[in-house]
C-alpha cells in the first residue's frame, strides 16, 4: 500500500490490474505526467473510480481541475453551471465537488436532496468573497427597482438577495433581456471586469460591483503583445473575466465552455488561453494538434482539490456542504431566471 502524506490514505499499490484500469486516460496524459508521476497518481484514480460505484456517487470536475482530476475521476466537467444542470439530472446519491466552494453550493441549490461533498472546505473565489448577500440589500436601498445581476461566482446568500444570476457566456444576454423588458440601467455583481467588457457592448447603463477574480486580474495587454512578438501567428482566447484591455488585445473572449468549443471546432494551429493553468492542459490533452503557448495563472484554490483529498471526502462522506433551507429556493430562483432570459 502507498500512503499519501495529506490524508494518510490506503491506496492499492501500482499493479497490473490498476495500470489495466487507468491505461486509457494514461494515453491521453502521455505529455503531462512521466511514468513515475503516473504510477503514484494511478492507484487514487482507481480506488476513486472504485468508490465511487460502491457508494453511487459522482465526480464534478471543474475545467479548471488538474488533468488528473479532469480526465482521471471526473464524471461530469464543464463549467460550474453546467456541472451543477448535470448533477441534478444524475441518479448518483452523492456528489463530490471538483471545483471552489460557490460551486458546491450551486450544486447544492439546484440538488438538495443529494449529498454534497467538498474535499477541501478552504477552495475559496476572491469573487465569491467580494460580495455579500447584506452588501446587495444596502445596493437595493440605494437604488431602488435597479435589478441586481450577480455572476455565478457568488454565494448562495448573494444568489438569493440577487433578481437574476449569469455566467460569462450569457451576462450580455440577461443584460440586454433586461434593457428589453425596460431597465435602463443594471446593477452586476461581483465581477468589476466582467461588467466593465459587457457594458462595453450594451447600450444598459451597468452600475459595477468592485470585485474581481485574482487569476484574471493579473493577465495584462502586455502579456498578449509579447506572446504575438514571439509567435505572430497565436490565436489568442481570453476570460471575459480579464481586464477590458486585455481582452481587447485578444482574438476571442469567451467563458471556459465557450474557449473550449472554439478551440475544437476551429482547430488554430497554435493558441494561448488568458485563464487558469489547467485549462490549457486539458484542452491541449484534447486538441493534441493545437500547440498550446504561452503564460497562464494558476488559481491557489483549485489547486486546493487533489486526488488523496476527493478519496479523503469519499471516504468519510465529509466534509459536507450545506445550504440554509431558507435561502435555497431564493437562491434557485435567481439562477432559473437566468436560464428563462438567456
Ligand atoms: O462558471 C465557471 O465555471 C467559471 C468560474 C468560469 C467559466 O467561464 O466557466
Amino acid at each position: 500500500m502507498q500512503t499519501a502524506q495529506a490524508h494518510k490514505i490506503d491506496v492499492p499499490a501500482y499493479n497490473a490490474e490498476v495500470a489495466r484500469e487507468t491505461d486509457a486516460v494514461y494515453k491521453k496524459l502521455k505529455n503531462q505526467y512521466s511514468q513515475e508521476n503516473w504510477e503514484e497518481i494511478a492507484p487514487y484514480i482507481f480506488e476513486i473510480n472504485r468508490l465511487k460505484k460502491e457508494k453511487n456517487a459522482a465526480i464534478l470536475a471543474h475545467n479548471y481541475m488538474t488533468p488528473d482530476v479532469f480526465f482521471g475521476v471526473g464524471d461530469i466537467i464543464g463549467d460550474s453551471l453546467m456541472l451543477a444542470q448535470k448533477a441534478a439530472q444524475s441518479t448518483a446519491d452523492i456528489i463530490v465537488q471538483g471545483g471552489v466552494h460557490f460551486m458546491a453550493e450551486t450544486s447544492k441549490i439546484l440538488c438538495p436532496e443529494k449529498k454534497i461533498l467538498m474535499p477541501d472546505m478552504k477552495a475559496g473565489c476572491s469573487l465569491a468573497d467580494a460580495i455579500t448577500g447584506a452588501d446587495i440589500r444596502a445596493l437595493k436601498e440605494k437604488y431602488p427597482g435597479i435589478p441586481v445581476v450577480s455572476y455565478v461566482n457568488t454565494t448562495a446568500d448573494v444568489k438569493a438577495e440577487s433578481d437574476v444570476c449569469c455566467t460569462s457566456s450569457n451576462a450580455l444576454k440577461i443584460v440586454n433581456a433586461l434593457g428589453a423588458q425596460g431597465h435602463d440601467t443594471i446593477i452586476m455583481t461581483p465581477d468589476k471586469y466582467l461588467a466593465q467588457n459587457v457594458a462595453a457592448q450594451t447600450d444598459v447603463n451597468i452600475i459595477i460591483w468592485d470585485g474581481a477574480c485574482e487569476v484574471h486580474e493579473r493577465f495584462s495587454a502586455q502579456d498578449v503583445k509579447d506572446m504575438r512578438a514571439q509567435h505572430p501567428d497565436v490565436f489568442v482566447l481570453a476570460h471575459p473575466e480579464c481586464p477590458p484591455e486585455v481582452i481587447a488585445e485578444s482574438d476571442y473572449a469567451g467563458s471556459t465552455a465557450q474557449m473550449d468549443t472554439y478551440i475544437k471546432e476551429n482547430q488554430p494551429k497554435m493558441a494561448m488561453l488568458m485563464t487558469e493553468c489547467s485549462m490549457s492542459d486539458n484542452i491541449a490533452a484534447n486538441n493534441p494538434d493545437v500547440h498550446m503557448v504561452g503564460t497562464c495563472q494558476m488559481c491557489p484554490h483549485m489547486k486546493r482539490i487533489t486526488l488523496p483529498k476527493i478519496l479523503h471526502a469519499l471516504q468519510t462522506e465529509q466534509p459536507e456542504v450545506l445550504v440554509d433551507p431558507k435561502i435555497i429556493p431564493r437562491a434557485r430562483q435567481a439562477v432559473e431566471r437566468m436560464l428563462e432570459l438567456s
